[in-house]
């Protein structure tokens, strides 16, 4: 590549505000890639009540004929029903085919090169589930009635599981967790778990890994009791978002816990957060998670040292613990968090 296209997204709440800092901590590292070229594009709850869209079919069109990557901030999708409103992230990654969301949660060990308490993967199947929004409310006989349409394939189950299943193979332990509810859930969560299972009888290379399964609801209380027995965890959509976001409570918060959302083709990075109306405007957002989301999207493009030393310098960040915004406990803003950051690459 002679140069890289990064879209920038920031959507809505502290996107706006964490975007930029990752921007920032990307042009830092200099000639470890191609010379950055950032678009900016629109997109969220804040477009559609200005425009009526939440997703400009521009910013779908720049991100498909333009971009190499991009960056995802957050949007603020409210509870209430609001007619003509859908999502965009969850669109996003559909039209893109961004078929895996992968979010590494690791706590910082207390010395550089020292292992650390937490290490784990969540890979979350992203285009299925009962994220495919079929939802109707009738009146029956008693009142009101409402239903989803959960979706698994077999297709969609055996990619997210090959991408699980190549994270583990990489990885020192090789252990993978087959997230699932098929105790009672038989069909739908059986197709994951035997599409899942099913991948290394298919093919021997990965034999190596070491296959095993949790129900959900005990997997999160292990989580909490011993989460160091987890190494790769591949799980539905709905498991893999509630489980990432219990996750990030071990390593402090959810404003460190990074993510990519991946295909075959695109990748585009997102901290795992949402749009934070609680502490939106007020400049003390943790900039880490989307700091650390451009490194693991630098990483899955092959981009190694660039992500090496994004990572490196916000775990010594992290590890000196002068700078720390107030959701760890310190009284930084998210401008001095990311000048730290960045110095330090
Ligand atoms: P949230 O992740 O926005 O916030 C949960 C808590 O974590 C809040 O107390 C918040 O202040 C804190 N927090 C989150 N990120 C932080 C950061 N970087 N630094 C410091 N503190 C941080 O979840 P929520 O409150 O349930 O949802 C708020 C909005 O975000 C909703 O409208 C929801 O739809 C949206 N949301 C969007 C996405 C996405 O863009 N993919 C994901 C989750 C939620
Ligand atoms: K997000
Ligand atoms: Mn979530």
């Amino acid at each position: 590549r002679k140069s890289l296209t990064i879209g920038l997204i920031p959507a809505d709440g502290i996107g706006k505000e964490v975007i930029p800092a990752a921007r920032t901590a990307i042009e830092a590292v200099g000639s470890d890639i191609p010379p950055p070229k950032f678009i900016d594009l629109i997109a969220g709850f804040e477009s559609f009540t200005r425009t009526g869209v939440a997703l400009p079919e521009e910013t779908v069109e720049a991100l498909k004929n333009q971009c190499d990557c991009a960056l995802f901030g957050s949007v603020s999708s409210p509870s209430k029903k609001v007619v003509g409103y859908s999502s965009p992230i969850v669109a996003l990654r559909k039209v893109l085919d961004l078929y895996a969301n992968v979010r590494p949660v690791v706590s910082v060990s207390a010395n550089p090169g020292e292992q650390s308490l937490i290490d784990l993967i969540v890979v979350r199947e992203n285009t299925e589930c009962l994220y495919v929004k079929q939802e109707q409310q009738i009146v029956g006989e008693h009142g009101k009635e409402a239903r989803a349409t959960r979706l698994i394939t077999e297709r969609a189950s055996t990619r997210i599981g090959k991408m699980a299943f190549e994270l583990a193979l990489a990885r020192p332990r090789k252990h993978l967790t087959i997230i699932h509810k098929s105790n009672v859930l038989s069909i739908t969560d059986g197709l994951f778990r035997e599409s899942v299972r099913a991948i290394p009888t298919n093919d021997s290379k990965y034999e190596a890994v070491i296959v095993a399964e949790q129900l959900v609801d005990s997997a999160v209380y292990r989580l909490f009791r011993e989460p160091q027995i987890y190494d790769v965890m591949v799980a539905p959509n709905l498991y893999g978002d509630i489980l990432s976001d219990a996750a990030a409570a071990l390593v402090g918060s959810l404003g460190v816990v990074p993510s990519v959302n991946a295909g075959d083709t695109f990748v585009m990075g997102e901290p795992v957060h949402g749009s934070a109306p609680d502490i939106f405007g007020q400049g003390i957002a943790n900039p880490v998670a989307s700091i650390r989301s451009a490194g693991l999207m630098l990483r899955h493009l092959g981009y190694t040292r660039a992500a090496d030393r994004i990572d490196n310098a916000v775990d010594s960040v992290l590890r000196e613990g002068q700078l720390l915004t107030p959701d760890l406990g310190g009284s930084a803003k998210t401008q001095e968090v990311t000048e730290a950051i960045v110095k330090r690459i």
